[in-house]
Order: C-alpha cells, then sequence, then structure tokens
C-alpha cells in the first residue's frame, strides 16, 4: 500500500450474522467502502484465475482459503479504490489469517462482531436463495464448525486488546443497524 494510511474495521460474525447486509448501511452512511473476503474469492472464481478451482473446493467444504490469496486481492482492492476508510468482512477467520495480516503493518480501529445463534444464522441463510454453492444445510454446518473453532478464537484475540465491539445481530436488520450507528458516529463523514 505503501505511503497510503488507511482506516480499517474487521466485521466479524459467524455465517449469516449479517455482515454483507449492515456493511451495505454503514458504506451507505459513513463513506467507508466495502471489502467483503468471501464476495473477492467469489469474483477470484468467476475470473477463471488458476487458483479458482482450489478456492471454490474450500468454499463448497466451508474451509479458510490460506491468507496469502486471500491478503493479495484486499491488498489489491485497497490500492485500487481512492478511499481510506474501509470495512474488511468475514477476514481475518483464523490465526493465520491474523497474523498473515498483521505483517502489512495495518491494524484495524476496532472489530465490529456480530453476535447471533446458529438457530437464526441456519434460518437465514437457508431462506437466502442467491444460488450460493455453501448454502446447503451440509456446507452451512461446517461452516458454523470452523467458525466456532478457527475464527471466534480471532475475535477472543482482540478483545483481550480491547478492540472489539459486540452487536446483538439477532434483532430486525433496521433495529441492529440503530446499534451500529452509534459505534461509527465517530467516523461520521
Ligand atoms: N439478514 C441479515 N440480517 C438480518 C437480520 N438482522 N434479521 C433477519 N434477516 C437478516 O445475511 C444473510 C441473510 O440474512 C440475507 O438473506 C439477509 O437478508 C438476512 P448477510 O448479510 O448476507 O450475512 P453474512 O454475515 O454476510 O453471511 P455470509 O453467508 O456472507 O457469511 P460467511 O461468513 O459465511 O460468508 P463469506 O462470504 O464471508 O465467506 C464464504 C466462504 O468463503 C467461507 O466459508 C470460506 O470458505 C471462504 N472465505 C475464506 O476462505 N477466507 C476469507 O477471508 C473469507 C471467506
Ligand atoms: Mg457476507
Amino acid at each position: 500500500l505503501g505511503d497510503k494510511k488507511v482506516t480499517v474495521v474487521f466485521v466479524l460474525g459467524g455465517p449469516g450474522s449479517g455482515k454483507g447486509t449492515q456493511c451495505s448501511n454503514i458504506v451507505e452512511h459513513f463513506g467507508f467502502t466495502h471489502l467483503s473476503a468471501g464476495d473477492l474469492l467469489r469474483a477470484e472464481i468467476k475470473s477463471g484465475s488458476e487458483n479458482g478451482t482450489m478456492i471454490e473446493n474450500m468454499i463448497k467444504e466451508g474451509k479458510i482459503v490460506p491468507s496469502e490469496v486471500t491478503i493479495k486481492l484486499l491488498q489489491q482492492a485497497m490500492i485500487k479504490n481512492e478511499n481510506d476508510k474501509f470495512l474488511i468482512d468475514g477476514f481475518p477467520r483464523n490465526e493465520e489469517n491474523r497474523a498473515a495480516f498483521e505483517n502489512t503493518k495495518i491494524s484495524p480501529a476496532f472489530v465490529l462482531f456480530f453476535n447471533c445463534s446458529e438457530e437464526e444464522m441456519e434460518r437465514r441463510l437457508l431462506g437466502r436463495n442467491e444460488g450460493r454453492v455453501d448454502d446447503n444445510i451440509e456446507t452451512i454446518r461446517k461452516r458454523f464448525k470452523v467458525f466456532v473453532e478457527s475464527s471466534l478464537p480471532v475475535i477472543e484475540y482482540y478483545d483481550a486488546k480491547d478492540k472489539v465491539k459486540k452487536i446483538d445481530a439477532a434483532k430486525p436488520i433496521p433495529e441492529v443497524f440503530e446499534d451500529v450507528k452509534a459505534i461509527f458516529a465517530p467516523y461520521a463523514k
């Protein structure tokens, strides 16, 4: 990224907790640019890149793609974009991701954590109907397991540094956004 100074917020939470939905709201109200690691990986599959098949197989199994692939996509997106405020949605997902991103010297201003029960997240994912290859009950169960085993420890790591802002994400979308707004108020456009 060279000399470019950026503000980064990690947006984390289980599959279907509402990360993408709330990021769209934050973009609209607070002028951040939304970078969904999952969306970047899915775009990479579509583009026919040499990593595409590997990425697709990982996503189908709910597994976490090696950080070098994801970080390259995130860095490219941040370089291309004029903005200096980014929401990084769905990354870092494990300790390997986190440690590798720290090597970029960018540390998050804070971590927004959407907390939601698996029962509610499962209901949302099964109702989404966007044709995602990972929105079937077998893959959803695997995604939940990976989230608990690999991603929650990342949230605990940042919590120990007092960087986590935890949101009750089980409420209706507008109510969740009210809580999100209060957190982003210092970053108003
Ligand atoms: N919805 C949202 N909020 C609601 C609310 N408050 N009440 C009722 N309904 C609500 O929302 C999901 C659905 O719920 C939507 O229909 C929405 O309308 C509704 P969404 O905002 O899409 O939730 P989100 O948390 O973004 O769910 P998503 O499925 O995208 O989360 P995942 O973390 O599972 O998916 P992601 O795209 O980040 O990753 C997919 C896969 O890519 C991973 O499993 C992994 O294999 C791979 N990956 C990596 O390997 N590395 C990475 O760094 C990132 C991804
Ligand atoms: Mg998403």
